[in-house]
């Protein structure tokens, strides 16, 4: 069984992660997972933070000799704005005032600080704020990045592209193809249309001059999946709702449809489902359209998965919206927290990591297997066995 956890707040001393059940061999460097997160790092839009930080790993168990080991492997990704926030972040108590603490008592519309005040019962919303945060998304990528490595082994590859910013989106519909996908990684917003990336600038750009903060989407996109990881049987097997419940943890996502699901609720069928054909020579089934989003029945079908996901404008605004002070009662502006105008670029890179750790889920599940070895013989023996089928 694979899983994870990450530990950590946004201003503590670092971002934690454990990855544990990933087979032992797999060749892994501290390089590879600092691309990733470099990655993450990039975007036009993004706020003060990202000139601070240089993400790196650093791997504290579970890999030998550039090779994993079959044990749990710990990372941690250090915070350089640390050094900022030593005091109000302190481990151990301090006595301070107020503002050194850096309390937040007028709760932002959006962000946890409310909701996560009364269930914690916290005086102060930092307590709750730190660990909210998108900061957390870090930990997250240099997780996917294993998981990405381990699905490279296998041919299984995973983007993603900028598809919206506030109103700037491409039409419905579009599908924009692998390579144009893979020949926008490095542009401003990782968009593959130029002239709509143009536009998006200029909604950040707008969107700054106001003290606002604007929504977008992104698709994540996995070729090279075989047919048959995930399951019919169960609700929590199917691969679609795996999918979607991991895109939705990330912050600020607020919608998820899985190919063509949104406009699927107005087609009919005819024209939706992707028929089937036979390649004699490849020996391999394979359809013209993929509206299903390369899974049918919570299954995949060997076609691309694709996932569009949604995300709400960020919840700290330069301009802030009404509040009320949590002890007192009284009306003022919500707390204003350095923030990102947009942060749609970096948040791409996070649903590939989801993407990816729930496709290397799926993938040891169907395949199993203590080593590489073992996997890789378990997975060769099944795309033969589909071949004769
Ligand atoms: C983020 C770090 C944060 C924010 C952003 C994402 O840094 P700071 O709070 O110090 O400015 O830039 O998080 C949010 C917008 C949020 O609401 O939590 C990061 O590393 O991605």
């Amino acid at each position: 069984m694979l899983r994870f956890l990450t530990a950590g707040e946004s201003h503590g001393p670092a971002l934690v992660a454990v990855l544990d059940g990933l087979p032992s061999g797999l060749p892994l460097t501290r390089d590879l997972i600092d691309a990733e997160l470099r990655r993450r790092q990039h975007g036009y839009g993004r706020g003060g933070r990202m000139k601070i930080e240089q993400d790196s790993v650093e791997i504290l168990s579970g890999v030998r000799h550039g090779r994993t080991l079959g044990s749990p492997i710990a990372l941690t990704i250090a915070n350089r704005d640390w050094a900022n926030w030593r005091k109000p972040m302190a481990i151990e108590p301090l006595d301070l005032g107020d503002d050194e603490k850096r309390r937040v008592t007028r709760p932002r519309p959006g962000h946890a600080d409310l909701a996560g005040a009364l269930k914690h019962d916290a005086e102060d919303a930092r307590d709750i704020l730190e660990r909210a945060s998108a900061r957390e998304t870090t930990a997250r990528v240099a997780v996917g990045a294993i998981c990405k490595a381990f699905l490279g082994r296998f041919g299984i590859a995973v983007r993603s592209h900028t598809t919206s910013l506030g109103t700037i989106a491409y039409p419905p519909g579009t599908e924009t193809p692998w390579d144009a996908i893979e020949a926008a990684e490095g542009t401003p917003l990782r968009c593959a249309d130029p002239s709509l990336e143009q536009q998006m600038v200029e909604v950040i750009d707008t969107a700054k001059e106001h003290g606002d903060s604007v929504g977008g989407g992104f698709q994540v996109v996995a070729r090279g999946v075989p047919p048959g990881l995930g399951s019919h049987r169960h609700w929590d097997l199917r691969l679609n709702a795996r999918l979607a419940a991991a895109v939705c943890s990330i912050q600020s996502v607020k919608a998820v449809s899985i190919g063509a699901g949104v406009e699927s609720a107005a087609a009919i069928g005819s024209e939706f489902h992707d028929e089937i054909y036979y390649d004699p020579t490849d020996r391999r089934f394979f359809r013209k359209t993929n509206h299903a989003g390369g899974i049918e029945g919570g299954i995949t079908n060997g076609e691309e998965i694709r996932v569009r996901v949604y995300v709400k404008p960020l919840s700290t605004l330069p301009r802030a919206l009404h509040s009320v002070e949590l002890k007192s009662k009284q009306e003022f502006q919500a707390q204003v927290e350095r923030t990102d105008v947009s942060a749609i670029a970096a948040a791409g890179v996070v649903g590939e990591a989801m993407v990816a750790i729930v496709l290397s889920e799926a993938f040891l599940e169907k395949f199993g297997g203590d080593s590489l070895k073992e996997t890789s013989r378990n997975h060769r023996g099944y795309l033969e066995q589909i071949r004769q089928y």
